[in-house]
C-alpha cells in the first residue's frame, strides 16, 4: 500500500526547505518511552510520526498534532518544542515537539489506509530502530534526552 500525497500541497520556507513538523510522543511525564510508527514504504522499519505543513496551518504545533493523529492515532497534551532539525539530503526542515499521550485510538487514518503500526519503545530501543532507516531522527531523541531534567 502506498501513501498518496500531492506535490502541490507542499509548503517551503524562505531557504527552500519543505516545512515539516513531528512529535516525540511520550507516555507520561517521565519521558522514558516513545511511540514510533512503521514506515509507509518499508513496514518493518520505524520512524518518528510527522509530516508536511499544510496551507491552512498557522503553526508547526498545529501540523505536529494533526500528523500524529493521522499517522499514530494518538491525542495528548502538547509540550515543549525540542528544536528544528534539517535534512540536507532531502531539503526538509522539521519542527519537533513533545506530546504527552492521553488517548490511543484503536483505529486511525493510516492504520486503515496503509496498515501503519505503532509501538512504544524505550529511548535506547528507539535509537536502535531509527538508526536503520531514519538516522537523522535520532537527533530528535537525543534532544529529548538532553532536555530531561531530573
Ligand atoms: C519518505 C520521505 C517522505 C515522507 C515519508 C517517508 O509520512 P510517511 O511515512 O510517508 O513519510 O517515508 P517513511 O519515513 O515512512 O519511509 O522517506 P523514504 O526514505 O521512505 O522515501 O521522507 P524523507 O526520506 O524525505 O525523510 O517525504 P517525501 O519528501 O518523499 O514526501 O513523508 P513526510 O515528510 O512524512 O510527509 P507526509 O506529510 O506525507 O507525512
Ligand atoms: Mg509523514
Amino acid at each position: 500500500m502506498v501513501k498518496e500525497k500531492s506535490s502541490n500541497s507542499r509548503i517551503f520556507d524562505k531557504d527552500g526547505y519543505r516545512k515539516r513538523a513531528a512529535c516525540i510522543c511520550v507516555r507520561s511525564d517521565d519521558e522514558s518511552e516513545v511511540l514510533l510508527v512503521s514506515s509507509s514504504k518499508y513496514p518493518e522499519r520505524w520512524i518518528i510520526p510527522g509530516g508536511g505543513v499544510e496551507e491552512n496551518e498557522q503553526s508547526g504545533a498545529e501540523t505536529a498534532v494533526r500528523e500524529v493523529l493521522e499517522e499514530a492515532g494518538v491525542i495528548g497534551r502538547l509540550g515543549r518544542c525540542l528544536g528544528v532539525f534539517d535534512n540536507e539530503e532531502h531539503k526538509h526542515r522539521t519542527e519537533v515537539f513533545v506530546l504527552i499521550v492521553t488517548q490511543e485510538l484503536e483505529e486511525w487514518d493510516d492504520s486503515k489506509t496503509i496498515g501503519r503500526k505503532r509501538q512504544w519503545f524505550s529511548l535506547e530501543e528507539a535509537l536502535e530502530k531509527l538508526a536503520l532507516h531514519k538516522p537523522l531522527q535520532k537527533h530528535y531523541i537525543n534532544a529529548l534526552k538532553n532536555s530531561i531534567t531530573t
